[in-house]
């Protein structure tokens, strides 16, 4: 193939390159000014786009540093291309392909621990963003306050007293980070949670805080006394479909910016950001990229969370049973845009008047998930449902059960997760997805029991007890595993 021949993507390239590709602000006058964690595809098409348009419409010099958690692969191949990328924006006719000069650095956090506590040292850096999906955050499934007892919590912690450069998680090194600042310049900071949670920003600054009271630091009292006025958690609500890179899609924006780029990604052409105005530090002016900041992001969370997240998850399990592999190939089938607009109608009623429009959002969804540029996986989807469905899913039949309103598309959502957790030959979860609980998951299909038994066992995995004690609910379930397991999608 002709594009593998093309020069590998570098700084030195943008002077060749067409001014429509080339990024709108030079990447060489940017500062270290802001933190990310997470350096995934995701983040590479959403807060780094919006920065550097903020950058462009303003003059500001927001530079993101950002750090791989736990794989050094996409860190190293970042860095072979100083830290340039191509977005490709996918319409269902045409695409636009332009290069992103937002990043300055990629680090891997276990090599860069000191470089890390460096920035936070730094009162130039005024901004952390984390985009480390929900497993991240290492939260207990009853309390969702921090899991001490996580192996990776439990080293970090242990740490603290002995060795701080072999804090390895990333709520870890915020912690220290936040000690590092506190006790070298006290300047304000905002640590910005970019994951798909509601309350995120609460949740994020629980478990930080947990982190801080259980560390062995002699000065925790004061530093958590001092995070209660100089570091904000501002809850955020993100939104961009960016399924996982492929090789055709590298190949095809190799091509169309001239250059070799091993770090492409696409995406949808919507994106969405809104932001509790709680910000303490100076930040880049996201807003003028179209980001909306608001006193409560609560309504805009939960439409997003509950009708898209929520969606997506019963169309990647019910879809998978059925045989498809993609979100749009789902979206052809004679049921797909109907489950969308059902379950839509289901959840609705659980959402917060506030001048939103729910029945909207979701036609809206319908022609989104039917982009068919878009090549999302079912199976990227539907792993790591045990952290993914409490948000999306078991609030939503909560309140609605409480309401006493009838919930038959979760239960058969249900229905289709419960059959995706079951183990296959070689061990793996069915239609290969991969979820942190896999272990539990499957230990609730050993031996023989009755559905219900499963349901309930399955439902407990997720931290849902009261769920699992309800047998109208198991019921419910159970006796919709056979269709689904047939690929019958019955609403
Ligand atoms: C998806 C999300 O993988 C998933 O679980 O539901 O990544 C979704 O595409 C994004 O939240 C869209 O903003």
């Amino acid at each position: 193939m002709h594009e593998l021949n093309l020069p590998r993507l570098a700084l030195d390239a943008l002077d060749q390159m067409d001014a429509d590709v080339r990024p709108p602000v030079d990447p060489r006058s940017l500062r270290p000014r802001v933190l990310h964690f997470g350096l995934g595809a995701f983040h590479r098409a959403h807060q780094a786009v919006y920065t550097e348009n903020a950058n462009a419409q303003t003059g500001e010099q927001w530079g993101i540093v950002d750090v791989a958690p736990s794989t050094a692969r996409a860190a190293v191949a970042l860095r072979q291309q100083d830290c340039l990328y191509s977005v490709t924006d996918r319409e269902p006719r045409g695409f636009r392909t332009r290069v992103v000069g937002s990043v300055v650095d990629a680090l891997f956090l276990p090599e860069a621990t000191d470089q890390i506590q460096h920035l936070f040292a730094s009162p130039e850096l005024s901004t952390v963003t984390l985009t480390i999906t929900e497993k991240g955050y290492y939260r207990r499934p009853d309390s969702g306050r921090l899991d001490q007892a996580a192996a990776p919590i439990a080293a970090d912690l242990a740490a603290t007293a002995t060795d701080e450069s072999a804090l390895l998680t990333v709520l870890g090194q915020i912690a220290l980070g936040l000690r590092t600042r506190f006790r070298l310049t006290e300047a304000p900071i905002d640590i910005v949670c970019c994951d798909n949670m509601a309350n995120n920003g609460a949740i994020l600054a629980g478990v930080v805080a947990d982190f801080v009271e259980a560390s062995g630091w002699p000065d925790k009292d004061a530093l958590l006394e001092w995070m209660t006025h100089s570091v904000s958690f501002p809850a955020t609500i993100v939104d961009r479909i960016v399924p996982a890179t492929t090789d055709a899609d590298r190949d095809a924006a190799s091509v169309a910016i001239g250059f070799r780029d091993e770090m492409a990604v696409v995406g949808e052409p919507y994106r969405q950001w809104v932001l509790q105005d709680t910000f303490g530090a100076p930040r880049p002016q996201w807003e003028r990229d179209g980001a909306l900041f608001v006193p409560d992001v609560a309504p805009y969370q939960l439409m997003k969370l509950r009708l898209l997240n929520g969606a997506h998850s019963a169309i990647a399990y019910l879809g998978l049973a059925a045989g498809c592999t993609t979100v749009a190939d789902v979206m052809r089938t004679a049921w797909g845009a109907d489950l969308v607009r059902a379950f839509g109608r289901e959840v609705a009623p659980t959402l917060p008047e506030a001048g939103l429009d729910p029945a909207a959002y979701v036609e809206a969804l319908v022609e989104r998930f039917a982009n068919p540029s878009m090549n999302h996986l079912l199976r990227q989807i539907g792993s790591d449902g045990s952290l993914k469905l409490p948000e999306r899913w078991l609030d939503t039949l909560r309140e609605l059960r409480a309401a006493g309103q009838v919930t038959p598309v979760l239960e058969t959502a249900l229905a289709a997760w419960v059959q995706a957790t079951r183990p296959s030959a070689d061990g793996a979860q069915q239609f290969g997805t991969t979820d942190p609980a896999a272990g539990a998951l499957a230990q609730c299909w050993v031996g023989p029991a009755a559905a219900t038994q499963r349901v309930s066992a399955l439902l407990r995995v997720l931290g849902a007890a009261d769920l699992a004690d309800s047998a109208d609910l198991t019921d419910a379930v159970a006796q919709r595993l056979d269709s689904v397991a047939n690929g019958r999608v019955e609403l």
